[in-house]
């Protein structure tokens, strides 16, 4: 891997002479949550170490073992009882925190709401008592397609609350895509709303739910929350309003204990085929893995924070450290609609600074936008009350996270950079603030409770710099439970490529003192603005247009978003050769790809080429089209049937806007 670049342009050779060293605050590790002696603990005994995590829930039942692993599949907390939704909001209410914000909102266009933990148990307790009139049972799925709202949030602990796994689909995914989960689950219900405000304006989702359940007709019911009052369609007997439903039911509502592998969630994430992959995360051991990540990396202290994942909830970090892990630490969150320059490029600084937000968590994507737009947009805003940052989604460049550390965290803020994924459900390899000294890039060591390996093909450990794949040795209480739907595909994902360990996907380093450098995906995952999308997703996308024969797509190295995707396509008839129908076609394509994925799965650049690099065996080299589109040198060309193709598709490349 010596050659390859990481997302933000650093290459590997850059990175193993990062030499910066930031040792963390006296006064932050005087009053930390986590402790040096913690990881010897953990290490002595693993089990003991998640016990204790567990034992910070309200259980009905007590389990009788700690985990169960018939590899590669493990149960944890076995004969536990629990309620996810109690634990995040019934509880804290009981212990008198009922006036405790939860979430201060703000919408896009400024306006706001308070909800206290009190009004997040109403809400909870009307949408449970709804889902229930709709005849939404335990076990039944639903899928949710929704803004940035509080009753988003209530939606989800509405489906925990009565056993009813939710599947909380991105609202910037397409009708299409949308379609594609809810038939994969089969979920019966959908939430979701009029639209959604983005980048200044009104934004709908009904209708791509409209469109999508033309293909679902098992859906019975649609629950439409009115956001922004856009005109929608209207389906009698199926669609329903929130405030004509929720809103009149009674609010309260008696949870039921469940099983602590009851199914809690599905997500959906992108893999190495067109088709994404159910993950399938259950009760007990994801709760007590999310709210002890987040108490420990975060440093939470439930009283005093004011807590900022600036994430979507559609994905995985808004769903662990959004909901679950903070309301189950009884945390008060921000929680912001919309986009970080409407109206200004300030917006998210005049939010901290509103809300006196102590720990914001985003990701280098953004981190990245921001330092291309300019300190000249956090000057002027008060940032003191910032007392750690967080990032997670891709590798961050030292250079982002430098910049982050000077520019938002005023020298003064512990930088938690943490790695994790879909699949196992919280964080697992960061440093912890208060104890580790951080090098910009490094996500450092795997966190107490979490073994963790890098090794090369052989299964060997390596050290001192080298890189090779990054595993997981043992089970974790948040890991993915399996593939909805798929075990054979969950065990030959996960746990075929090395015979007794979880395989994660990326490349990682270690350095001279054992600490972990990520160096990104090894597979045919793309990394966009730390998204997932799967390079064979797109190129199944573009060969449905009917002017495409063939489609090679490949994540090129992006100074904002990572890697951006760049497309190579072989098109029917004489757009090829003719430059203006070329430009139109590409314009096509673009969008063709938008509407069947979404519009982040648009690749920046599609370059039509009259042939693709081909094996003598007839498979495209995606590896050379990598280097293409990098302007690296070439690799070995020598299994290419006509060599003579790259230098063509480079200059065609040289071309493309
Ligand atoms: C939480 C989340 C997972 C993939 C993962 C890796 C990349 C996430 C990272 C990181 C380097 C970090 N990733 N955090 N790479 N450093 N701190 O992002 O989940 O959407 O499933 O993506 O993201 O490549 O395999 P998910």
């Amino acid at each position: 891997m010596a050659d390859e670049t990481v997302p933000g342009g650093e290459s590997l050779a850059a990175l193993l002479h990062e030499q910066r060293r930031f040792e963390p605050p006296a006064a932050f590790a005087a009053q930390a949550n986590a402790q040096p002696g913690i990881y010897e603990e953990a290490a002595a005994d693993r089990l003991r170490f998640w016990e204790q995590q567990a034992e910070r829930l309200e259980w009905g039942q007590r389990w009788e073992r700690v985990l169960d692993w018939e590899l590669p599949f493990a149960k944890w907390f076995v004969g536990g009882k629990l309620n996810v939704s109690v634990n995040c909001v019934d509880r804290h209410v009981a212990a008198g925190l009922g006036e405790r914000v939860a979430f201060h909102w703000e919408g896009e266009p400024g306006d706001t709401r308070t909800i206290t933990y009190a009004d997040l148990q109403r809400m909870v307790c009307q949408a449970a008592n709804a889902l229930e009139s709709l005849g939404v049972r335990a076990g039944d799925t639903v899928a949710i397609y929704m803004p940035m709202l509080p009753e988003t949030v209530a939606a989800m602990l509405a489906c925990a609350r009565i056993g009813a796994p939710h599947t909380v689909v991105f609202g910037g995914f397409s009708a299409e895509a949308l379609a594609g989960r809810i038939q994969d689950c089969d979920a019966r219900v959908v939430i979701t709303a009029d639209g959604g405000y983005r980048r200044g304006a009104p934004s709908g989702l009904k209708p791509a739910v409209d469109e999508a359940l033309q293909s679902c007709p098992n859906v019975r019911s649609v629950l439409v929350v009115r956001r922004t009052g856009q005109d929608v369609a209207w389906q009698e007997g199926r669609d329903v309003w929130w405030h004509d439903l929720v809103e009149r039911q009674p609010t309260t509502h008696e949870a039921q204990l469940f099983d602590a592998e009851h199914p809690l969630y599905i997500m959906y994430t992108s893999g190495t085929t067109a088709k994404p992959k159910g993950i399938l995360h259950t009760s007990g051991g994801y709760l007590t893995h999310v709210s002890a990540t987040h108490r420990l990396v975060f440093d939470i202290k439930p009283e005093q924070d004011v807590f900022w994942t600036a994430a979507d909830i559609g994905w995985v970090t808004g769903h662990s450290y959004i909901v679950y892990g903070p309301l189950a630490n009884g945390t008060t969150s921000v929680m912001y609609e919309g986009t970080p320059d409407t109206p200004a490029r300030d917006r998210w600084w005049q939010i901290v600074e509103r809300y006196k937000v102590t720990i914001l968590y985003t990701a280098p994507t953004t981190i990245r936008t921001f330092m291309k737009w300019g300190e000249q947009h956090l000057e002027g805003h008060d940032l003191s009350s910032l007392r750690l940052l967080g990032s997670v989604g891709e590798p961050i460049n030292p250079e982002a996270w430098m910049w982050y550390r000077r520019h938002v965290g005023g020298e003064r803020c512990p930088i938690v950079d943490t790695w994790w994924q879909t699949e196992t459900g919280g964080i697992m390899i960061s440093p912890l603030p208060g104890i580790t000294a951080t090098k910009p890039g490094a996500a450092m060591r795997p966190l107490p409770g979490i073994s963790a390996d890098v090794v090369d093909d052989q299964g060997r450990s390596v050290g001192n710099g080298q890189g090779g794949y990054l595993v997981l040795t043992e089970p974790w209480p948040g890991m993915l439970r399996g593939i909805w739907g798929d075990p054979e595909r969950y065990r030959q994902t996960y746990w075929s490529r090395f015979p007794n360990w979880y395989f994660a996907g990326d490349g990682a380093k270690r350095d001279e003192d054992g600490d972990i450098w990520l160096l990104g995906r090894v597979d045919d995952v793309m990394n966009v603005s730390g998204h997932r999308i799967s390079t064979t997703e797109v190129e199944h996308a573009l060969v449905g247009h009917p002017a495409v024969a063939e489609a090679a797509v490949v994540g090129a190295s992006d100074p904002t978003t990572g890697q951006a995707i760049v497309a190579f396509v072989t098109v029917k008839g004489e757009a090829a050769d003719d430059p203006s129908a070329g430009a139109v076609l590409v314009g096509e394509l673009r969008n063709h790809v938008a509407k069947e994925i979404g519009p982040i799965a648009k690749p920046r650049q599609i370059i039509l080429t009259p042939e693709l690099p081909k094996t003598r065996s007839g498979k495209i080299m995606r590896r050379l089209l990598r280097d293409v589109a990098e302007h690296r040198e070439l690799g070995d060309v020598t299994t290419l049937m006509d060599p003579t193709v790259v230098n063509m598709i480079g200059e065609k490349l040289a071309q493309t806007p």
